[in-house]
């Protein structure tokens, strides 16, 4: 498994689907009325329950580039840290800062929860249309920068874990060129 370690955490790329991970959070690429979608949104709705969109609807949305938690439901995980990635126009309006800012958030609101080990797909890498490759760069780096800035924030696991061929190779060269092996 391509993995790369940061100070005392590991970064791993994977695939698989997310919604069977027992990270202790996983990341749901959600939409900004946090009330459910297709793809990876509707994947861990579906398997986790009607208990996730309940506590959804008291959250009142999230911004594009902001993260907010809940229970995990009926998922192994005990949370899923709702984050919601830009939608891909051009890369000149802001996508860039705004899926750093993604991981970044989503990660802020994971170790203030004491989350130890999280899990994240490839956030506007479908219906939002962000070029994976471009993705894939921003998320690694951003997690890794993370790492290294916070190396007590008790995060020991963050892995990336990719549905498809079409994320998880360049999420795997995005993770080799750091390093990892
Ligand atoms: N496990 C891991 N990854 C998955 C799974 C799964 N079970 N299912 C899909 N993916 P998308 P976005 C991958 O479209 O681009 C929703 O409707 C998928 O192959 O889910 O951020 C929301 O409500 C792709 O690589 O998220 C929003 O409206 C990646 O997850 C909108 O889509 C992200 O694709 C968000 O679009």
């Amino acid at each position: 498994m391509p993995e790369l370690k940061v100070k005392n955490s590991m970064i791993q790329v994977v695939q698989g689907d997310i919604t069977k991970e027992n990270t202790d959070a996983i990341v749901n690429a959600a939409n900004k009325t946090l009330l459910g979608g297709g793809g990876v949104d509707g994947a861990i709705h579906r398997a986790g329950g009607p208990a996730i969109l309940e506590e959804c609807r008291k959250l009142g949305g999230c911004d594009t580039g902001d993260a907010k938690i809940t229970t995990g439901g009926r998922l192994p995980a005990k949370y899923v840290i709702h984050t919601v990635g830009p939608v891909y126009r051009d890369g000149k309006h802001g996508e860039p800062e705004l899926l750093k800012s993604c991981h970044v958030r989503s990660l802020e609101v994971a170790v203030a929860n004491g989350v130890r080990t999280i899990a994240f797909p490839a956030i506007s890498c479908g219906v939002y249309g962000y070029p994976i490759e471009e993705a894939s760069k921003i998320a690694i780096n951003t997690v890794k920068e993370f790492l290294e800035t916070y190396p007590n924030c008790g995060i020991t696991l963050v892995r990336f874990v990719m549905f498809g061929s079409d994320t998880f190779i360049p999420f795997r060269s995005a993770l080799r060129d750091l390093g990892g092996i």
